[in-house]
């Protein structure tokens, strides 16, 4: 069977839907092309010197790893000069950055959490890109950050790069999940995962347990039902995972099924998550609902959250269906 590349799939889908347009076909294109950069600086680790921190913090307040502010720089610098964007948004920069002047601009808004979970660089677990993709109106300028603040709703297209055991580029047009494992020998993306969907139904959570003292009460109910095992009301045994690394535990709910959460915490009343909203939660859910799963605050769908800031924080609860709906009844009871 002849090998599907990311190019030709791209291409194939814009035929079926002339929603997807040259400029975001090439969007998607250029991310991918960056991942691959990411990727080799990443798995060359040590040997390159790219480990440990950067001495710098991102807007977040949080150190930054040098693979942070590499791959920041390896996203922008293949995103400025291709005519496809009208601005660019990242977690490691406070406001969004402008396609500088000698280049083009185009009719698409790029977000991306350029590595995802980078505290795991160091101890060697998968971490990831994150990206994100809308459409900047016509005649308005991209880098005013209202231009930014769609509800995940509007997204025309998302993905992430997962640098695992296997590079693998997870991406959706709106029209179901697609995987793609990276041949490096060649540097293509192939098409192995067409179609991923999430199962309804799981035996298996992913939650940082040492926070259990800060969740609110509905939280806590879920995850004690789990824990309950099958002689509790669930009526049968969870196991449960924790990677500390969004993508990862995303990829394995994609492959295997499972409900993935971060609740808001007691420790900060004024923050409703820690994870952000418009460059993890948003594309994470899109795949998610696209790929037959649900994905919650707890209270309302995150797809349908009217963004207020660039960097917002969200509480999130995704993946297989039925635990989505279960935790968020818990949370409206
Ligand atoms: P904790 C990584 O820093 C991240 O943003 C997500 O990728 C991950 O799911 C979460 O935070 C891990 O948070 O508090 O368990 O370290």
């Amino acid at each position: 069977m002849s090998r599907i590349s990311l190019s030709r799939f791209l291409i194939e889908q814009q035929r079926k839907n002339n929603a997807i347009d040259a400029e975001l076909r090439l969007s998607i294109e250029v991310v991918a092309r960056a991942c691959k950069a990411i990727n080799h600086a990443i798995r060359k680790g040590a040997l390159a010197g790219v480990l440990g921190e950067a001495g710098t913090g991102n807007i977040q307040g949080e150190a930054q790893k040098k693979l942070d502010v590499i791959a920041n720089e390896v996203l922008l610098d293949a995103n400025e000069w291709g005519g496809h964007l009208a601005a660019i948004a990242s977690e490691e920069m406070e406001h969004p950055h402008p396609i500088p002047t000698d280049y083009p601009k185009g009719g698409y808004l790029l977000l991306f959490d350029p590595l995802d979970g980078s505290s795991n660089i160091d101890v060697n677990i998968s971490v990831g890109t994150i990206f994100s993709l809308l459409r900047c109106p016509d005649g308005v300028d991209g880098t005013d950050e209202k231009v930014f603040l769609q509800p995940g709703t509007q997204q025309v297209a998302a993905g992430y790069t997962v640098y695992g055991p296997q590079t693998m580029l997870v991406l959706t047009l709106g029209n179901g999940v697609h995987g793609f494992t990276l041949d490096a020998e060649i540097g293509s993306w192939i098409l192995t995962h067409p179609n991923m969907t999430v199962p309804e139904e799981t035996k298996e959570f992913a939650i940082n347990m040492s926070n259990m003292r800060h969740w609110e009460a509905p939280v806590k109910r879920y995850i004690d039902e789990l824990l309950a095992g099958k002689e509790g009301p669930r009526g049968k045994d969870y196991n449960m995972r924790w990677v500390a690394s969004m993508v990862a535990d995303v990829h394995r709910i994609l492959t295997r099924g499972g409900i993935f959460t971060y609740p808001r915490d007691a420790r900060e009343p004024n923050k409703p998550g820690k994870l952000r909203l418009m460059y993890e939660a948003n594309p994470m859910s899109f795949i998610i609902e696209q790929a037959g799963g649900a994905a919650t605050n707890g209270h309302q769908r995150i797809l349908d959250l009217q963004p207020t800031a660039l960097h917002e924080r969200v509480a999130v609860f995704l993946g297989s269906k039925r635990e989505v709906e279960v935790v968020t009844r818990y949370h409206q009871s």
